[in-house]
């Protein structure tokens, strides 16, 4: 078995024809480069709390904190610093290893920024990784973040270029591409994805991918979300994505960023454990952890604790940074170990 190419010049074609496969095949494909670079057993665990919710400038159409619409939500002002690190130490007691901080803002304001720089320094001091996502950034806010130890920056593209202005007008794709580029330069590492069941077609999920998977460096993280249908949106009776074309997302994110750490993201609270089985068999090894996301439900944690065991999974201890060496030392490492146990079949046969 070779090691997986690490590629940057996919073309909308190739994925395709990847989306194109029989499910079987496909899956079959996902699971072997997933093999190649994980511990097929593991799940990373992460846990959400939204820091400033509500009245967010911004349009976007899936999203139930614009203000743009009316969805009941209470808005709330910037969490204190106490309150926030409170959660991070409650994420870390039921076992998260990364706390996620998000924001309702198009972008953070210069009053903002201690405020948040504090939170990421005191959050990381009780051993937790730290993400943030807060909206548009410019370069002295992204060096900011940096500075302050902020290891991920979530940012996302939420779909292909083709279908964007038909789901948020009050920004570009530029836009975002311009913010991934200035996290990047920063030294932060990148948490970019995007949402299914938007209403898109089989070449917008393509899309999206391609873009992922193009950018100069593939994101280290990769949400893939599930549209949760908030009343009161203008997406709260867009039509179901049929669950087999995520599955198939997941199992494609994973073909194309082997290295990546591709989540199950929002949309867990309306799966069964079936489905979330699937997934993690087409790849997905990151989960958001806690009865809630950001202002929606997600499942209880006992409950996932209790599909973990099910399945045999373990949480992941930390994300490691690796490079692209130490991925091919681990990757050669864990291609002896299987050789061994005979436990799995050349998965390039069917490539
Ligand atoms: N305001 C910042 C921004 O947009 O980057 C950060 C917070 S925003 C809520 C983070 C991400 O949550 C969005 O980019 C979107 O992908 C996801 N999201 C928001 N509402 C969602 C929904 N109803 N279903 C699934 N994902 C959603
Ligand atoms: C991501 O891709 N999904 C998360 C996180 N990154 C910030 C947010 C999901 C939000 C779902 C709707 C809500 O709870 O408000
Ligand atoms: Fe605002 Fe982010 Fe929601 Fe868009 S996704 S409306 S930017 S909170």
């Amino acid at each position: 078995m070779t090691a997986t190419a690490i590629r940057h010049d996919w073309s909308l074609q190739e994925i395709n024809e990847l989306f194109a496969l029989p499910f079987n095949d496909l899956i079959f494909r996902a699971q072997g480069v997933h093999r190649q670079h994980f511990d097929p057993n593991e799940v990373q665990v992460s846990t959400l709390l939204s820091i400033k919710t509500g009245a967010c400038p911004e349009d976007c159409k899936y999203c139930p904190q614009s203000g743009h619409y009316n969805t009941g939500l209470e808005k709330e002002k910037l969490l204190e610093i106490e309150q926030v690190v409170a959660e991070a130490r409650a994420a870390r007691e039921k076992g998260a290893s990364r706390f996620c901080m998000g924001a309702a803002w198009r972008s953070p304001t210069k009053k903002d920024m201690p405020y948040v720089t504090e939170m990421v320094r005191q959050v990381k001091s009780l051993g937790l990784e730290t993400c943030m996502t807060l909206g548009m950034l410019n370069d002295d806010q992204a060096t900011e973040l940096a500075d302050a130890g902020l290891d991920y920056y979530n940012h996302n593209l939420d779909t292909s270029e083709k279908y964007y202005s038909h789901i948020i007008t009050t920004r570009t794709y530029q836009d975002r591409l311009d913010t991934l580029e200035r996290v990047r330069s920063a030294g932060m590492k990148v948490c970019c994805g995007g949402i299914m069941g938007m209403g898109e077609d089989s070449d917008d999920r393509s899309g999206l991918l391609m873009q992922l998977a193009n950018l100069p460096h593939h994101p280290e993280s990769v949400p893939i979300n599930m549209l949760v249908k908030v009343a009161g949106t203008p997406m709260e009776d867009v039509e179901d994505l049929d669950p087999f074309e995520f599955v198939r997302t997941i199992a494609v994110a994973r073909i194309l960023m082997p290295n990546s750490h591709v989540r199950l993201s929002a949309g867990r609270e309306d799966m069964n454990d079936q489905m979330q089985a699937l997934c993690f068999l087409a790849g997905a090894n990151s989960i958001f952890y806690g009865e809630k996301l950001l202002t929606t439900a997600n499942p209880e944690a006992d409950h996932d604790r209790q599909l973990f065991n099910r399945l045999g999974i373990r949480p992941e201890e930390r994300d490691v940074n690796h490079t692209e060496d130490e991925h091919e030392e681990a990757l050669v490492n864990a291609l002896e170990e299987e050789r061994n146990r005979h436990l799995f079949y050349d998965a390039a046969q069917i490539a």
